[in-house]
C-alpha cells in the first residue's frame, strides 16, 4: 500500500532507570518491533531533575512528582520514538495500566513490573503529548525516516 509513510503517526516510548537496570531494553523493544511497529529514533541518556520536571510538567501539583522526577534523573533511561499506524494508542496498550497491580497479564507492565512507582516504561497518551515529548527528548535530526523491509507486509 502506498502513501504512508509521509503521514505515519509517532509516539514518544521511554524505558525508565528501573527497565535499563533489571536488564528489560530487549524485552521491550521486541514487543514493539514484533507488533510490525518502526524505530525511528533511539538514544540511552541520564536525564537531568530539571529535564525530568520538564518531561513530567503535566504532573507537578501531584504528591509524587518529586520523587517521580528524581527517580527518572536516577539513571540512563532508553529514549525511543515508534512510528505506526495507531503506535500511540496501541502503544498504550502494550505497555497497560499505569498501576502495574491493574495491568493485564500481557502487557509489558503487566508482565514486568509490580508497583506504580516502578513501572519500568512510559508512552505517550495522546498526540499532542506525543509531539510535544518527541519535541522535548529529540533533535529534528535524531529522528531517522526510512523504509523498513518488513512494512510493505505490515501494511
Ligand atoms: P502513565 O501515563 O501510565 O505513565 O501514567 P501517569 O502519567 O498518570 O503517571 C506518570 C508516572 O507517575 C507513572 F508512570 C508512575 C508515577 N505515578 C506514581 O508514582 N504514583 C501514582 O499514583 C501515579 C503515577
Amino acid at each position: 500500500q502506498e502513501a504512508h509513510a509521509a503521514e505515519m503517526e509517532r509516539t514518544f516510548i521511554a524505558i525508565k532507570p528501573d527497565g535499563v537496570q533489571r536488564g528489560l531494553i530487549a524485552e521491550i523493544i521486541s514487543r514493539f518491533e514484533r507488533k510490525g511497529f518502526k524505530l525511528v529514533a533511539i538514544k540511552l541518556v541520564v536525564p537531568s531533575k530539571e529535564f525530568a520536571q520538564k518531561h513530567y510538567h503535566d504532573l507537578k501539583e501531584r504528591p509524587f512528582f518529586n520523587g517521580l522526577c528524581e527517580f527518572l534523573s536516577s539513571g540512563p533511561v532508553l529514549a525511543m520514538v515508534w512510528e505506526g499506524e495507531g503506535v500511540i494508542k496501541y502503544g498504550r496498550k502494550l505497555i497497560g495500566a499505569t498501576d502495574p497491580q491493574k495491568s493485564e497479564p500481557g502487557t509489558i507492565r503487566g508482565d514486568l513490573a509490580v508497583v506504580v512507582g516502578r513501572n519500568i516504561i512510559h508512552g505517550s497518551d495522546g498526540p499532542e503529548t506525543a509531539k510535544d515529548e518527541i519535541n522535548l527528548w529529540f533533535k529534528p535530526q535524531e529522528l531517522v525516516t526510512y523504509t523498513s523491509n518488513a512494512e510493505k507486509w505490515v501494511y
